[in-house]
């Protein structure tokens, strides 16, 4: 069995699955606990094919997709379901090399990369078609080692596969859930900062207008009394 992670149902939460090389059976859940599939495991692909899994589309839903290894024909769908395949089949990689997918460059659409694993060059392209790669073929970890990608500074989406983006991937220009509500933080915390601010001013321009109204002896309050709260 090969583990595959991802969102299948598209709620912004990761979950497991598992493809069987065996029979080419997917087994895919929506929730991180035991127990049976949330879907009915059907068969995508054939015996001995490479299961990599993406979005594909970029709708939010991570979907299934096979790789033919003796050909390294990538046939990718759209949907978690038996069928043809959404993307017309395409050759992308040697034989013998290790697909990955990711969202190499950040605009929330998976897309295929190869490693050879022999020289540990990765090879990544950020459309789901024939074609040379978008980055120059640079090498990272030692032969046979086993390619692994991810959004590792976290972005939208999390990891797309059992495979694919590396260090070298272009870092997202959205943001985590994380990162998002530590800015959210930060925006009300300078709101209230804000806001205090200009009632401190207001109070400010009030205790002038009585000074000024009161003459000498009034009493400069204390700022933390009239700071308000
Ligand atoms: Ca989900
Ligand atoms: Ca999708
Ligand atoms: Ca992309």
């Amino acid at each position: 069995m090969d583990p595959a992670v991802g969102d299948w149902d598209g709620n912004g939460t990761t979950t497991i699955g598992a493809f069987d090389p065996a029979t080419a059976t997917w087994y895919l859940k929506n929730d991180n606990n035991p127990g049976a599939p949330s879907l009915t495991p059907f068969r995508y692909g054939a015996p001995g094919w490479i299961p990599v899994v993406g979005d594909w589309d970029g709708n939010g839903t991570t979907t299934i997709g096979v790789v033919d290894p003796t050909t390294m024909t990538w046939y990718l769908k759209n949907s978690n379901s038996p069928g043809a395949p959404d993307i017309t089949p395409f050759q992308y990689g040697a034989p013998g090399w290790t697909p990955v997918a990711g969202d190499w460059d950040g605009n929330h659409t998976t897309t295929v990369g190869v490693v050879d694993p022999t020289t540990m060059l990765w090879y990544l392209r950020n459309s789901n078609a024939p074609g040379a790669p978008d980055y120059t073929p640079f090498s990272y970890g030692s032969p046979h080692w086993q390619p692994l990608a991810g959004a590792w500074n976290g972005f939208r989406g999390g990891p797309r596969m059992s495979g694919a983006h590396l260090a070298t991937a272009v870092p997202p220009a959205g943001s985590t859930t994380r990162c998002c509500s530590g800015w959210l933080r930060r925006v009300r915390r300078l709101t209230r900062t804000c806001r205090r601010r200009g009632r401190r001013r207001r109070m400010g321009r009030v205790i002038g207008k009585e000074r000024r109204r009161r003459g000498r002896r009034w009493q400069q309050p204390q700022p933390r009394a009239m700071a308000g709260r």
